[in-house]
């Protein structure tokens, strides 16, 4: 048995997120998870909201509520929609916990007997109509890198480079709008991560089976230009973690917190601690998982991200761990995605463009929209959504190919056969080729889903099911019980432990539709399977069986107008 710890990159807590988010760090760590779950691997798998920093504050003076309330609420918001979509964490905690609060102390501490941290007297702009500072996204521009004129202070999404607020072109305060400002005198504590540069970039260099979307993001940051920069780590913010050296007071610093991209991914680590806690047990369970010196040595660590978080996982996050001199864990293997698009442009929230996920739940259930979003995850290059392409996933996919078979399978027997399994001779061979090709698509089935592969685990899972059908159109049990009622028997046995078969192999990608039809055969035990043979001989003659409720309703050429209609934005 193998442990693995998978993180999602923390969503931000300000407000609800949409379906590229979704596809870009949270769905596909659930794939993985569950993947490894059914395997009987030892998983922890953690999420959390992100709850700090000018995201969270402004999203809160837009609500008219006070932060710490608006970030509760938002966080019971974004827990119920994770449910609705079966996500399946282990914990899913909050970046502004007490425990992240302590370790995110804890660290800087550390960094700082390690000499990692530095005091800069700095220029920061500072807004004379807001009468405040206007640090990361209080301030938008034009990106000096690209051009890109909705830059924000803290980064550009365009071009993912990281920017302090004075690097802007035409800087203006996102709170008012006003462009008067003036450049003011703050004290900021930077970590030295140009120090620790070297020893990054042999880290960076041992992960020789990284994705060439993740070491190419990180080694440009890492050479480019004047190669890796010091980060300013806090902020003059009212809301966050103070600053402090571990449990000490750092003078100069009063009043300050630390910057959100410091104490989020810290919150992986935090949130562990959570989860032990909420678990009722004491916190070594929780280092168990993190520190190399507490058990975590043969732990798997895997992150899934968007490619925007790239920079900061490569780099900043592990420039803490590194520079602690502690033995944390440090990540493995990192999946990063590209952007998911909405029907021609991006997908806005302030524009109200393309589909969020409470609004996806609303018009279907989560297996729908899991199984499009996982079969046209945005790998090698960004992809899109488009309304014409959901509805003909869904009905060629789920309803035609997966449904499909089910049903016919389950009712050709009871009216043929009756409610139970029905015995039948031995297999011929159409049977013994069938499994032949089904070993051969589980074996790759599973080794794309080993590689965090999800496109191909996509296409082979559906191939897989294809194969189900194509077998049943071959043999064509209602023929053959015209002449041969015994082969039509063995025949419908088969099929109807292809269609058990189909369940728990489809459980990551569609954990509904799986319980569904489980239940239909009186809940099996969901085992992965060992040996494809095997597993087609759990429904033995005589077991009972009802036929499943419709799995998938098709998609109507009117609700596909309606809905696009709909979310077009304005
Ligand atoms: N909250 C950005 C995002 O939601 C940020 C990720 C933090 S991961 C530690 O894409
Ligand atoms: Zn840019």
């Amino acid at each position: 048995m193998e442990r693995h710890l998978i993180t999602s990159a923390i969503p931000y807590i300000n407000g609800i997120k949409h379906l590229g988010n979704l596809v870009g760090s949270q769905l596909p760590a659930d794939l993985y998870a569950r993947y490894l779950r059914a395997k009987g691997h030892e998983v922890l798998f953690l999420c959390a909201t992100d709850e700090h920093g000018t995201p969270a504050e402004l999203a809160a003076a837009k609500a008219g509520k006070p932060v710490a309330e608006y970030c509760a609420e938002m966080h019971s918001v974004q827990a119920e929609l994770a449910r609705g979509f079966r996500l399946s964490f282990d914990h899913f905690g909050r970046s502004s916990s007490p425990q992240n609060h302590a370790l995110t102390q804890h660290f800087a501490g550390k960094l700082a007997d390690a000499g990692l941290i530095e005091e800069v007297s700095e220029k920061q702009v500072y807004s004379n109509t807001d009468k405040r500072f206007l640090p990361d996204r209080y301030i938008e521009g034009t990106c000096p890198n690209c051009g890109y004129d909705k830059a924000r202070g803290d980064q550009c999404e365009n071009c993912t480079k990281q920017l302090d607020p004075t690097d802007l072109i035409e800087p203006r305060s996102a709170v008012s709008g006003s462009t008067d400002l003036e450049v003011r005198e703050t004290r900021h504590l930077y970590l030295r991560q140009s120090v620790l540069k070297d020893q990054l970039d042999a880290w960076i260099d041992s992960k020789s089976d990284w994705p060439v979307l993740t070491t190419s993001i990180a080694k440009k940051w890492l050479h480019d230009g004047n190669g890796l920069q010091d980060r300013g780590i806090t902020r003059d913010l009212d809301w966050g973690i103070p600053v402090r050296k571990g449990k000490d007071a750092w003078p100069g610093m009063e009043g300050k917190v630390f910057y959100v991209w410091f104490d989020a991914p810290i919150e992986y680590i935090a949130c562990a601690s959570e989860w032990a806690e909420a678990n009722g047990q004491d916190d070594a369970s929780a280092q168990r998982w993190w520190r190399t010196d507490q058990g975590a040595e043969d732990v798997t660590y895997t992150q899934f991200m968007g490619k925007d978080n790239v920079p900061f996982h490569t780099l900043s996050f592990p420039a803490t761990i590194l520079g602690s001199g502690e033995p944390w864990k440090l990540v493995d293997q990192l999946k990063s995605f590209n952007y998911l698009n909405y029907d021609g442009g991006q997908f806005s929230t302030s524009q109200g463009r393309g589909i969020f996920m409470d609004q996806a739940l609303e018009l279907l259930p989560a297996d729908y929209w899991r199984w499009w979003l996982l079969s046209h995850a945005p790998e090698s290059s960004d992809s899109e959504f488009t309304w014409e392409n959901f509805q003909v996933s869904v009905n060629k996919d789920l309803a035609d190919v997966l449904g499909n078979f089910v049903s016919r399978i389950t009712k050709f027997c009871r009216s043929k056969f009756g409610a139970e399994v029905p015995e039948g001779g031995t297999y011929g061979a159409e049977e013994e080729a069938l499994i032949q090709s089904l070993r051969q698509r589980f074996k790759s089935y599973e080794e794309h889903l080993e590689a965090i592969e999800v496109r191909k685990s996509a296409q082979e899972l559906r191939a897989i099911w294809a194969s189900g059908n194509e077998y049943l159109q071959t043999v064509a049990p209602w023929t053959t019980i015209k002449s041969d009622p015994e082969k039509a028997a063995m025949q419908t046995r088969l099929g109807l432990n292809l269609a058990l078969l189909f369940a728990d192999l489809s459980a990551p990608f569609l954990p509904d539709a799986s319980k569904t039809i489980s239940a239909a055969f009186g809940n099996q035990e969901n085992a992965w399977p060992e040996d494809v043979a095997l597993s087609l001989e759990t429904l033995a003659p005589g077991h009972k069986f009802d036929v499943p409720e419709v799995l998938f309703a098709k998609i109507s050429d009117e609700q596909t107008e309606e809905w696009k209609a709909k979310f077009s934005g304005q």
